[in-house]
C-alpha cells in the first residue's frame, strides 16, 4: 500500500488520541503496541472487503484449510511487512521517539499449535494469500496455547499459556455468522411423505460456535484472506429454569475451545479432544455451506466452487459432516452425496508413528455423535461391500474404517478424499510402500507428494535483515516473489569479497543471540564458537539423545587432553516435552545436567557450551535460526515425515549435519553431497533390521570404547542431579533395545561431527557452503508448495510463479 511517512505519524497520533485519549509522551509500548495494531487493521480493513467481494463477485472456487493447530507467532511486523509499510513505519514510530522492535516485543506469540504441523499451517496461510489462492484457514481459538515451559532445577514444568489475557488486536469476533453445533442426544429416521428420511433428534446439547476472524494479509498485493478460529460458547437461552446447572453446562462448553492438546507424539482417546474435532468440523462446514449458498448453486456443483483440505486426521470429521449436511439438510441421495464430497476433500498425513494415528472408540462417538456414528456406518459398509468384491478379504479388513471396536481416522479421511499426499518425496514413498500400502494398492492414483516449505518472509526477511540486504545487493529482490532466484547467488560461491560478507553477518547474528543468552540466562557464550542447533519438539525418534551422547564424548575427551584440537562449539537446543511423555522428559532433564556440568567446568573454560533455551517456540526461533551453523536433522531415517527447521535453517545459512530421512533427502539433492554432511543408517537399512529383527545395541556399548565410556557416564555420578534420568536412558538404550537406534549411529554420527569442526575451520570455504545452502533453499519457500496444492489438489486458481 502506499503510505507516506508523515501521514502514517498523523495517523498514528490521531489512533492514539481515539483509542486512549493521549499524546505519546504519555503513552507506554502497550498502549503503542495496540495503537499500531488497530491503525494495521484499519489499514487493510478496506482490502479484506474487497478480496471476498471478488471471489463472491468472480464466484471463485475457495480452498478451507482445517487444521486443528495454527502456530502464528507475532503478526504485526509480518503484517507490516506484507503491506509493504515495514520501513515506512519504523522510520515514521523512530521520529516519533518509539522503537518498533520494542513495540513488537510486546505482542504475545500465539502458540495454537504444537510444532511442525500447526507452523506448516501458518506458513500456508501466508503463501496462500501472497500467491493470491482464495484459501483460508479454518481451526479452533483455544483461550490456552501451548503451554509455556519452564525449567525448575532442569526439570521441565508446564504453566498455562493466557494469551488472550490482554486481549488480540488482530481478531474480529464475527456473532452474526455464529452457528450451532449439535452433541450427544437420540437420532432417529423418519420417512417423510415424499419418501425421504429426515432424522429427528432429541436431548441434543447445543453450543454455540462463535468465529473469530484474522486477516491473512499477502505480501504486496493487496489479497486479504482470512483465518477463521471457532469459540465455544452457551447458546442464548430465554430462561435458565436451574442457575448452578446452567453454569455446569456453562463451564462444559466451554472447555470445548480451552486448551490446545499439548501431545503431539501419543493418540490419547480423551473425549473432549474428539469434540473439539467435531466442533470446529462441523462450525467450519455449516459456514462454507451457508457461503456457498449465497452463490445460489445446486447442490451438485459444491464441488466446482469449494475444496476442502484435511490437515492430518484431526478433521477426519469432515467426511461423515459433510454427507450429514448433503443427506440430512439437503437431501441428496446417497450416491449424490458421497461424490461430492469425496470430491470436495483431500488429506495430508504428516506422520508415520503408530502412536500417533487416531482411533476412537465406537462407544464414544456413537454416544456423542450419534447421527454421524451412523453415517460413519454406512461408509464403511459400502466401502467393504464394494472392495469385496475386488480385494482379498484381508486387505478389506485392514483397510476399512470401523475395525476392532473403533473407528480410524485415516482411514475415513483416505477413503473420503479425492486426494492424499505425504509431505516429502521419502515419506511419500514410505506411506505408499509400507504405512499405507493396502490403500495404495486400492487407490494408487489417490496418492501424491507434496513436500513441506517455509515461509522466506518471515524466516528470512523479518527474521534476518542484514542477510536480506546482502543478498538484495547482490541479486536484486526478484527473489521475494520468486524464491528459486536465489539460485543467482551462486555466481558468487568464489567471490571472497560476499563471502566474508556473509561470515560478518552471521557472526553479528551470533553476537546478537549471544547477548540475549547473556540476558536471559545470565550465560557468556563466545561468538567464535560454533553454533550448533537443535530445535523441534523433543521425542525419541528425532534423537536429541545422540546430539547429547556426542557432547559428552567430547567433554571427557577434553577432560583427558585439555589440548585437544577441538573447535569451540555452542550447542543449542529449543524443545518442548509433551506434558504426559515421561521419557522426553527425563532426556530434558539430562541435557540440562549436562549443561550444568559442562558450563561451569573451569577447565573447559568456552570450548563447550550447551545453551537450552526455555520455552522455545516461534518467537524463540526467530532469533536463534539466523545466528546457526550448523543444523542438527539427526531422525532416525524413514521417522521424520519431513521437518521443516532444516528449511529454515538452511535459509540462514546454516550448513546441515543429517540423516536422510524426510525432506534432508530433497535438500541434499539441492545442494549436492559437498555442501550437506550426511551420516548414519539408510531408511531401507532400517526397514532390513526390522525384518530380520538382527539389531543388539548392547553389541555398540561392548565393542566401541568411546561409547562405553559415554554410556558408563550416565550412570556413574559424572553427570550430578540427573542419577535416575541417566540410568533410565542408559536401560533404554543398552537393556531394552535401542528402539531408535541411537547407539547404532554413534560412530557415524561422531564422525560426521569431526568433519564439520574441520570444514569449519576453512571460513570461505565454510561461507561458500552456506552461500549455495541459502541458494538452493528457494524451492523450499511454501509458496511453491501451496501453489502445488492449488494446481494439483484443490483446483482452485492462484499466481504461479516459476519453479
Ligand atoms: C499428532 C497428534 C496425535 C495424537 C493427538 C494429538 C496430536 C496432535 C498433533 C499431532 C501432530 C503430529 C504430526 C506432526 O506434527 N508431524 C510433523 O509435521 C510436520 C509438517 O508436515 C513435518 O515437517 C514433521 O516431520 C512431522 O513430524
Amino acid at each position: 500500500m502506499d503510505l507516506s511517512k508523515r501521514k502514517f505519524k498523523e495517523d498514528f497520533k490521531k489512533m492514539l488520541t481515539e483509542v486512549y485519549s493521549m499524546d505519546i509522551s504519555e503513552s507506554e509500548t502497550t498502549e503503542q503496541y495496540v495503537t499500531l495494531g488497530n491503525l494495521i487493521r484499519s489499514y487493510s480493513s478496506k482490502n479484506w472487503g474487497r478480496t471476498n467481494q471478488r471471489y463472491i463477485e468472480k464466484k471463485k472456487k475457495q480452498a478451507y484449510y482445517f487444521s486443528m493447530e495454527f502456530l502464528l507467532g507475532r503478526m504485526l511486523k509480518s503484517n507490516l511487512l506484507n503491506l509493504g509499510i515495514l520501513d515506512t513505519v519504523r522510520d515514521g514510530l523512530r521520529d516519533l521517539g518509539i522503537d518498533l522492535e520494542e513495540i513488537a516485543q510486546i505482542e504475545p506469540d500465539p502458540g495454537l499449535g504444537n510444532g511442525g504441523l500447526g507452523r506448516l499451517a501458518a506458513c500456508f496461510i501466508d503463501s496462500m494469500a501472497t500467491s493470491e489462492i482464495p484459501a483460508h484457514g479454518n481451526g479452533i481459538r483455544f483461550k490456552y496455547g501451548l503451554f509455556k515451559q519452564k525449567f525448575v532445577n532442569g526439570y521441565q514444568v508446564e504453566l498455562p499459556e493466557n494469551w488472550l489475557q490482554n486481549g488480540n488486536v488482530w481478531e474480529t469476533r464475527k456473532m452474526h455468522a455464529a452457528v450451532n453445533v449439535r452433541f450427544y442426544g437420540k437420532v432417529w429416521l423418519e420417512q417423510t411423505s415424499a419418501g425421504v428420511l429426515e432424522p429427528h433428534y432429541e436431548d441434543t446439547q447445543e453450543v454455540l460456535a462463535v468465529p473469530y476472524d484474522t486477516p491473512v494479509v499477502g505480501f504486496n498485493n493487496d489479497v486479504i484472506n482470512t483465518l477463521r478460529l471457532w469459540s465455544a460458547e452457551v447458546p442464548p437461552q430465554d430462561d435458565i429454569t436451574d442457575y448452578w446447572s446452567y453454569i455446569h453446562q456453562r463451564n462444559q462448553i466451554e472447555s470445548i475451545s480451552e486448551v490446545l492438546y499439548p501431545d503431539d507424539s501419543n493418540y490419547e482417546g480423551r473425549l473432549l479432544r474428539l469434540k473439539q474435532e467435531y466442533f470446529f468440523v462441523s462450525a467450519g462446514i455449516q459456514s462454507i455451506i451457508r457461503h456457498y449458498k449465497k452463490m445460489d448453486l445446486s447442490m451438485n456443483h459444491l464441488a466446482e466452487k469449494v475444496a476442502i483440505h484435511i490437515n492430518d486426521t484431526h478433521p477426519a470429521l469432515c467426511v461423515p459432516e459433510l454427507m450429514r449436511i448433503l443427506l440430512d439438510e439437503e437431501k441428496m441421495d446417497w450416491e449424490h452425496a458421497w461424490n461430492v464430497t469425496v470430491n470436495v476433500m483431500s488429506y495430508t498425513n504428516h506422520t508415520i508413528m503408530s502412536e500417533a494415528l487416531e482411533k476412537w472408540p465406537i462407544e464414544m462417538i456413537s454416544t456423542l455423535l450419534p447421527r454421524i456414528y451412523q453415517i460413519i456406518c454406512e461408509i464403511d459398509r459400502r466401502f467393504t461391500m464394494k472392495m469385496s468384491t475386488l480385494f482379498e478379504r484381508e486387505i478389506v479388513e485392514r483397510t476399512r474404517i470401523i475395525e476392532g471396536g473403533h473407528v480410524k481416522m485415516a482411514h475415513m479421511a483416505i477413503i473420503g478424499s479425492h486426494s492424499v499426499n505425504g509431505v516429502a518425496q521419502l515419506h511419500t514413498t514410505i506411506l505408499k510402500e509400507k504405512v499405507l500400502h493396502d490403500f495404495f494398492l486400492v487407490y494408487p492414483s489417490k496418492f501424491n507428494n507434496k513436500t513441506n516449505g517455509i515461509t522466506q518472509r518471515r524466516w528470512l526477511m523479518l527474521a534476518n535483515e542484514p542477510l536480506c540486504d546482502l543478498i538484495n545487493r547482490k541479486i536484486g529482490n526478484e527473489w521475494e516473489t520468486t524464491p528459486t532466484e536465489l539460485k543467482m547467488l551462486k555466481a558468487f560461491r568464489d567471490d571472497e569479497k560476499t563471502l566474508l560478507e556473509l561470515a560478518q553477518i552471521k557472526r553479528l547474528n551470533k553476537e546478537r543471540f549471544a547477548e540475549h543468552i547473556k540476558k536471559t540466562m545470565d550465560l557468556t557464550i563466545n561468538p567464535d564458537a560454533i553454533f550448533d542447533v537443535q530445535i523441534k519438539r523433543l521425542h525419541a525418534y528425532k534423537r536429541q539423545l545422540l546430539n547429547l551422547l556426542h557432547i559428552l564424548s567430547l567433554y571427557f575427551q577434553l577432560k583427558d587432553d585439555p589440548q585437544a584440537d577441538i573447535h569451540p562449539r555452542v550447542f543449542i537446543f529449543g524443545a518442548k516435552a509433551a506434558p504426559s511423555y515421561t521419557y522426553a522428559k527425563q532426556i530434558i532433564k539430562l541435557i540440562n545436567s549436562v549443561a550444568d556440568l559442562i558450563n561451569h567446568d573451569a577447565a573447559i573454560a568456552d570450548k563447550l557450551k550447551i545453551v537450552f533455551v526455555e520455552n522455545y517456540g516461534v518467537s524463540l526461533a526467530e532469533k536463534i535460526i539466523p545466528a546457526a551453523d550448523v543444523s542438527e536433522q539427526i531422525s532416525l531415517a524413514s521417522k521424520e515425515a519431513s521437518g521443516t527447521s532444516n528449511m529454515k535453517l538452511m535459509l540462514n545459512g546454516a550448513i546441515t549435519l543429517a540423516t536422510l530421512d524426510g525432506a534432508n533427502v530433497e535438500i541434499r539433492d539441492r545442494v549436492g553431497e559437498k555442501n550437506i554432511v550426511i551420516f548414519g543408517l539408510r531408511e531401507d537399512e532400517v526397514y532390513q533390521y526390522y525384518h530380520d529383527g538382527s539389531y543388539q545395541s548392547r553389541s555398540y556399548y561392548e565393542n566401541n570404547p568411546v561409547l562405553h565410556r559415554v554410556l558408563n557416564g550416565l550412570i556413574d555420578g559424572t553427570i550430578p542431579g540427573a542419577e535416575a534420568e541417566g540410568r533410565s536412558v542408559f536401560d533404554s538404550l543398552v537393556q531394552y533395545g535401542d528402539e531408535y537406534f541411537v547407539l547404532r549411529d554413534f560412530e557415524a554420527y561422531a564422525d560426521a561431527q569431526k568433519h564439520i569442526d574441520q570444514l569449519y575451520r576453512d571460513t570461505l570455504q565454510w561461507q561458500k557452503m552456506a552461500l549455495i545452502n541459502i541458494a538452493g533453499a528457494g524451492v523450499f519457500s511454501s509458496d511453491y508448495t501451496v501453489q502445488q496444492y492449488a494446481s494439483q489438489i484443490w483446483d482452485v486458481s492462484s499466481k504461479v510463479r516459476n519453479i
